[in-house]
């Protein structure tokens, strides 16, 4: 569909685009889309003058992106919103389910040869129904999370959030906001919902680790960096928490041996808008960001 809008430049190679390629990119084009391995800081960006160019990105998420300075250097950034929420909130609770009932760990004992069959205290989880989820941010994708844990499996949800929340939204899934140290203290499961960026790089450090209730398990389907991932390993070896579901780390695709060899943690490989249904329908809203933009009008997904 893009070809027919304009010269597209594909760059055939999977692994991330340099800085070099990324300014070349910039540069050189009037229209770039890029996904989050690609990082567009204020390096790859200064002195270019991008006026009259979109940045269009494959991805709701644009902490990859230094928003300021492309602002700056004169251009607008679109991305693609809401239909990538439902698969990622899909992959939050897969997480909760897979840390909470030991699902990796079985499968490797499994897969292994290891499994000696039944038994009564074999590896045993934890269960989730009815138990408290604490969601830390409220927008679209942690609300699809409270949905599927309050009307699919009877969990209380805690809301922590900046700002106050629309009580519409917390009545629909029976929700309380409460402050954050509150949520952490008192939930079972505590999932983050938060952007990325410098803002909140390490949101979740030692001291809020060690607020969070003993036994809880952490789930991360947002940014690495939002969470020390030495604390957290700190955390785990401690047993302040039971363990930890991530789909995002600090340095992908780096995975500490620190977390890559335990067995309380299920780590997936950023998979959370990974469906066929929805990289394809968010190929098509960035195809329909560029289409906006070249006739002249406003996309609809502008985020600066
Ligand atoms: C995307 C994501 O796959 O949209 C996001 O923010 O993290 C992922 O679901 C990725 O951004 C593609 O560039």
């Amino acid at each position: 569909a893009l070809d027919r809008l304009g010269t597209v430049i594909r760059e055939e190679n999977d692994t991330p685009l340099d800085q070099g390629r990324l300014r070349a990119g910039l540069a050189e084009c009037d229209i770039f889309c890029p996904t989050v391995s690609d990082t567009i800081d204020a390096t790859v960006i200064s002195g270019l003058d991008l006026s009259g160019k979109l940045v269009a990105n494959y991805g709701a998420g644009v902490s990859h992106i230094d928003r300021e300075a492309l602002r700056a250097a004169g251009a607008v950034l679109a991305n693609t919103p809401d239909i990538l929420t439902d698969a990622t909130a899909e992959v939050a609770i897969m997480l909760m389910l897979a840390t909470a009932r030991r699902a990796g760990e079985g499968e490797r004992e499994l897969r292994s040869g290891e499994w000696q069959g039944w038994r009564p205290m074999h590896m045993l989880g934890r269960g989730v129904s009815g138990k408290t989820l604490g969601l830390v941010g409220f927008g679209r994708i942690a609300q699809a999370v409270a949905r599927m844990a309050h009307h699919g499996f009877g969990m209380e949800v805690l809301v922590g959030n900046r700002s106050p929340v629309d009580d519409a939204k917390l009545e629909s899934v029976a929700a309380r906001q409460l402050p954050l140290e509150a949520v952490l203290a008192q939930s079972d499961f505590v999932s983050l919902h938060i952007p990325g960026g410098e803002t909140t790089r390490h949101f979740l450090n030692a001291d809020r680790l060690a607020d969070m209730k003993a036994g809880a398990i952490l789930i991360n389907t947002a940014r690495g960096e939002v969470v020390d991932t030495a604390a957290l390993v700190a955390a785990l070896d401690g047993g302040r928490l039971a363990g930890a579901g991530l789909d995002v780390f600090e340095n992908e695709p780096d995975i500490p041996p620190a977390l890559s060899q335990r067995e309380d943690v299920v780590l997936l490989p950023h998979l959370g808008s990974a469906t066929l249904e929805t990289r394809t329908a968010m190929g098509l809203r960035v195809v329909e960001n560029v289409s906006a933009w070249l006739h002249g009008e406003t996309p609809r997904d502008v985020v600066l």
